[in-house]
């Protein structure tokens, strides 16, 4: 009897959990790159921030549109977010989810990195997941 429920239990949970957090399918072609500025770049500590994407659109998180995402932004964050998850909000992963494909980003002297990742209408990473390369820029 408790052996039956915690069998339950468990299945519910593995139930739960893989509903909860399916991913979109990413079409083969996708790609997300920052237009500018560009990897090395100095800039002066208000930075214009370009997103850049092809072979999807930009469509408003909760917005549930085949092939569309909304763009995050990833600054000084060590590796990945999990991809499994939908992605954080904090100072480290910004969302754009009114379909913003440009921000002004405010950041201290030295180095910072960034790198973009396309969340769907959950701000879940596709599968394969949409990443852009991280770079590196200067703030003077
Ligand atoms: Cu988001």
């Amino acid at each position: 009897m408790i052996r039956a429920g915690f069998l339950v239990l468990v299945s519910s949970f593995v139930i739960l959990s893989s509903t909860a957090f399916a991913r979109t399918p990413s079409p083969e072609a996708a790609r997300v790159y920052i237009i500018s500025p560009s990897t090395g770049e100095a800039v002066g500590h208000l930075a214009t921030v370009k997103f850049g994407l092809q072979g999807m659109g930009i469509a408003p998180a909760g917005v549930d549109k085949k092939n569309t995402g909304h763009h995050h932004l990833l600054i000084d964050l060590k590796g990945l977010p999990p991809l499994n998850k939908p992605i954080p909000s904090d100072k480290h992963h910004k969302h754009f989810g009114k379909g913003q494909t440009e921000t002004t980003l405010e950041l201290s002297p030295g180095k910072h990195t960034l790198q973009l990742i396309l969340g769907d209408k959950a701000h879940l990473p596709f599968d394969p997941p949409v990443i852009s390369e991280k770079i590196t820029i200067w703030v003077r």
